[in-house]
């Protein structure tokens, strides 16, 4: 049989973060990598490449530069308007991001920022974070809502995620996070806010199709586990699945619940117990850690990284990227950080940003890792090791070329060769 490609690199080292492929990386030296309709429809060694058709001006010699799976940046809230460099300064001139928070700051002051934005800046705030990501490899990306908190300034947020994804060919993958922060008008009503959530808007934004999953923030200065079941069960009656911001600043259980209602993932995390990593791997929940805003918020606290490879618990890495704890774009940067500040391996560290942020998102069948039938979704680096993508601080790596497949037939295909 001849094998037919639309697109075939050569002379390729391949990370194909394949946990089966019995190597650090899952690494494929002196590799080639077939396309077809968007999908890897060959890999492995160059040797071992059989006969095939592709187009002399479609085949990319790599003079054996690596290919890894396109980035993947599981949590952001990457649509917002504004800035918070004042907070910034008041923190560092002794306030605590909980004071400022109550105190009438913090995420309402985004959210103000963002309700007045016309649309067009908005959008072009976005779409210059967003096209930072895209220089740096990454090709998808989770955008949360959550800075507009009334139906018309969410639904605004969700569809300018999806518009920027198109714009850059990007997997864009949208979040409803209505239950990030108590609206001002809602002062002391925080159960009627949750009410509007579960019963108005959650219901909406399924019907509209505009969001993948739902999230919350759950912690004193946000929403308690009880109110962030609600949020969860509305979300289950709807269909969507869950996700939860837990344990950042305080343990209230909510990886716990989280677990409870099988969510994608709980994030953050510094702040988790055994109990509560014990709850995530027995229902499957992915920890998203965020080096970036531990960081930022000059946390001394770290999530328990020793206790989820214990317990096999996989760590997915974000940037987290919004403007009060983490206004960050770079995914290199976060590699480095779970490095040095949470002792991640470089080779976990890129696992976190690929085949783990694909199944923090539910993606993990279709992107993330270099394997036969997925999206062929990946980066080409002008690089001798994969480790010299977490290895730079402050550089953002720009790969050589970035491939997005687009698949047009989303079933999964068997290939019998
Ligand atoms: N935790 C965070 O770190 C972000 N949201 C959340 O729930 C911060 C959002 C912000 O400060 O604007
Ligand atoms: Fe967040």
């Amino acid at each position: 049989m001849t094998l037919k490609f639309d697109t075939l690199f050569i002379n390729a080292n391949l990370a194909t973060m394949n946990p089966n492929i019995d190597a650090p990386y899952g690494a494929i030296g002196k590799g080639a990598l077939g396309v077809k309709d968007g999908r890897i429809a060959w890999i492995g060694k160059m040797d071992d490449l059989p006969k095939h058709k592709c187009k002399k001006k479609h085949i990319r010699d790599c003079e054996e530069d690596w290919i890894t799976p396109g980035l993947v940046d599981c949590h952001t809230h990457l649509v917002f308007s504004g800035n918070r460099a004042k907070e910034f300064e008041m923190r560092l001139q002794g306030a605590s991001y909980e004071e400022i928070a109550r105190s009438g700051g913090g995420i309402v002051s985004t959210v103000n920022a963002t309700r007045e934005a016309p649309l067009r800046l908005l959008h072009l705030e976005s779409t210059v974070r967003l096209g930072d990501m895209f220089d740096a490899g990454v090709t998808t990306v989770e955008i949360k809502s959550g800075y507009g908190l009334d139906l018309e300034t969410e639904i605004k947020m969700l569809q300018i995620a999806k518009e920027l994804g198109e714009k850059y060919d990007m997997r864009i993958q949208t979040t409803f996070l209505g239950a990030h922060a108590l609206p001002p008008e809602y002062k002391d009503r925080a159960d009627d806010y949750i009410d509007l959530v579960c019963n108005e808007m959650i219901p909406k934004i399924a019907e509209l199709g505009l969001a993948d999953a739902v999230d919350g923030f759950c912690e004193n200065i946000a929403f308690s586990p009880a109110q962030i079941r609600r949020v969860f069960e509305s979300a289950k009656k709807y269909g969507l699945p869950v996700k939860l911001h837990a344990e950042q600043l305080s343990n209230q259980g909510g990886a716990k619940l989280a677990a409870e209602f099988g969510a994608l993932s709980a994030d953050h995390l510094e702040y988790l117990d055994e109990d509560g990593v014990k709850a995530m791997a027995a229902a499957g929940t992915v920890a998203v850690l965020l080096p970036g805003a531990f960081y930022y918020l000059k946390e001394t606290q770290k999530p328990p990284v020793e206790l989820f490879r214990k317990h096999g618990v996989p760590m997915a890495l974000a940037t987290d990227c919004n403007p009060g704890s983490a206004p960050i774009v770079s995914p290199h940067l976060i590699l480095n950080m779970a490095c040095t500040l949470f002792s991640f391996t470089p080779e976990e560290a890129l696992d976190g940003m690929t085949r783990v942020g694909a199944m923090a998102l539910g993606l993990g069948s279709k992107v993330g890792t270099l394997e036969l039938g997925k999206s062929a979704d990946m980066a080409i680096w002008s690089i001798n090791h994969p480790a010299e993508l977490s290895y730079w601080v402050g550089k953002n790596y720009t790969p050589v070329k970035t491939f997005k497949g687009v698949v047009q037939n989303d079933e999964e295909i068997t290939y019998d060769y």
